[in-house]
């Protein structure tokens, strides 16, 4: 009797701190697969036929869209929903933040404690424009260092051409018409740099400028430090107020108050895209986080008071290729972020990984090939819109190193959504979208 009165008092005290309500941001470079993410996550809370078997741990929720914040713009699930499940479409590319609010019921495994409820808020937030606090750390001088050391390492043609044009300025240049020139350069390499699949890129505004474009602030580029004093000064004086008003009072003020991260990393792009591709997404993860880096801390600190506490790393898209790739796959993003998660070790941030397909848009076939069964996918490719069995080949559970890298043989496809009809109330065809509901949310329910 005295055990059991005991045990039920250590078994209250176990019960997870419930707040109120919780923050969580959606961030990745562009094309990363955040819009698709968070329609199939809400979509899986709203319906949780499918997710069922895995949340059968945790007692019965209900979850509800609330009414969007009158502060922010608000994340359209219900067109990207429609567009994936009625208009098999992908949705179009975003380059704002948005945010939804939904509100989750949820039996209490104690019958004295009743319902409780429990309100989360999402946020799609652009990859890009977390690089670019990184810049509240930097003056312009620092910036411009640091931007031309990164150009000198990539050692490829184009960014060799801006060092040039750097390098031909006299020191007495200045006025508007090479401000326009310097600057459009500048711009022009990161679009193709963005376009090449290179990660480290800021300011983020110069390829995803939003309200931004053709504003006069976003009027500079990294200089030379001492090269052209008259030029450097404008360019300095622009890229002051480009940090204050654009970095620290939209993109910041938004990031703040988050108690959990979501990190997409696109393991596929890195993988087939080469050794300097992946060294550069590497390296534009850890700027990304930076401001958990122990070292940085008491500077972000007077920005704002990090509070996320868990950070889960999810690499989608892993229905471009077979099930049978499907472990090599999380080794791979394991491998990605290996070194990122033991610096938020230190900084006792919980982390995980999961791989996804937030979508699930193909299925995985065996097929006879010259005696030989292999395992093929079969999804309407988006290049002709025709459905085709794919061999995607095997996946390594390491990246490759510098000597051994070659992208030639990393070939993955983009498909479109599968055109199957949904019953009312059926949630997205997906692939482990219960597992990070249950690792983000797991505690909670
Ligand atoms: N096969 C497959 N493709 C996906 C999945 N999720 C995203 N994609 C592909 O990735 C593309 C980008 O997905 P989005 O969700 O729009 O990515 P995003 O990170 O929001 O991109 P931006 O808004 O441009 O920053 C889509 O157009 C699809 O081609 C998935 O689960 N499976
Ligand atoms: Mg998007």
């Amino acid at each position: 009797m005295h055990n059991n009165f005991l045990t039920n008092i250590l078994n209250i005290s176990n019960i997870p701190f419930r707040s109120n309500s919780i923050k969580i941001a959606i961030t990745g470079l562009s094309r990363s697969g955040k819009t698709v993410f968070i329609s199939s996550f809400i979509d899986q809370l709203l319906y949780q036929d499918k997710i069922i078997s895995i949340t059968s741990s945790h007692p019965p929720f209900q979850t509800k869209i609330k009414a969007p914040l009158s502060n922010a713009k608000r994340f359209d699930y219900y067109t990207f929903i429609q567009e994936l499940k009625q208009e098999h479409q992908w949705p179009k590319g975003t380059d704002e933040i948005t945010h939804t609010v939904l509100e989750i019921e949820t039996k209490s495994r104690f019958a004295i404690l009743g319902n409780s409820s429990f309100k989360i808020e999402l946020i799609d937030y652009p990859g890009e424009w977390l690089l670019d606090l990184t810049l509240l750390n930097l003056n312009f001088k620092e910036y411009s260092q640091k931007t031309i050391n990164w150009l000198k390492q990539l050692n490829i043609k184009e960014a060799k051409k801006y060092l040039q044009t750097l390098a031909s300025l006299t020191s007495d240049i200045s006025g508007q018409e090479v401000e326009i020139k310097l600057h459009n350069e500048y711009k022009n390499l990161m679009i193709y740099l963005k376009e090449n699949h290179y990660s480290q890129i800021t300011p983020g505004r110069f390829i995803m400028p939003s309200d931004l474009a053709n504003d006069p602030m976003l009027l500079f580029a990294p200089l030379t430090p001492n090269a052209a004093p008259t030029l450097f000064k404008s360019f300095e004086k622009r890229y002051k107020k480009y940090v204050k008003d654009v970095v620290k009072d939209i993109q910041l003020e938004h990031f703040k108050g988050f108690e959990r991260q979501v990190v997409l990393v696109d393991v596929l792009e890195a993988l087939q895209n080469g050794y300097g591709c992946y060294k550069d997404m590497k390296q534009g993860l850890k700027s990304m986080l930076s401001f958990y880096n122990h070292k940085n801390k008491n500077f972000f600190l007077q920005w704002f008071e990090p509070s996320i506490n868990k950070v889960l790393f999810v690499a989608t898209k892993a229905d471009q290729t077979t099930a049978s790739q499907h472990s090599n796959f999380s080794e791979l993003l394991i491998d990605m972020v290996d070194e990122l998660k033991k610096e938020l070790d230190i900084a006792h941030i919980q982390t995980d990984t999961q791989i996804v397909a937030a979508l699930k848009s193909t299925t995985t076939i065996e097929k006879k090939y010259k005696g030989q069964t292999l395992s093929f996918i079969r999804g309407i490719l988006e290049d002709d819109k025709v459905l085709h069995d794919l061999y995607p080949g095997e996946m390594p559970s390491k990246f490759p190193t510098k000597e051994t890298y070659d992208g030639a043989n990393y070939g993955y496809k983009n498909f479109l959504p599968l055109k199957k009809s949904y019953r009312e109330n059926e949630s997205l065809e997906h692939i482990n979208m219960d597992r990070v509901i249950t690792k983000l949310l797991g505690d909670l329910l």
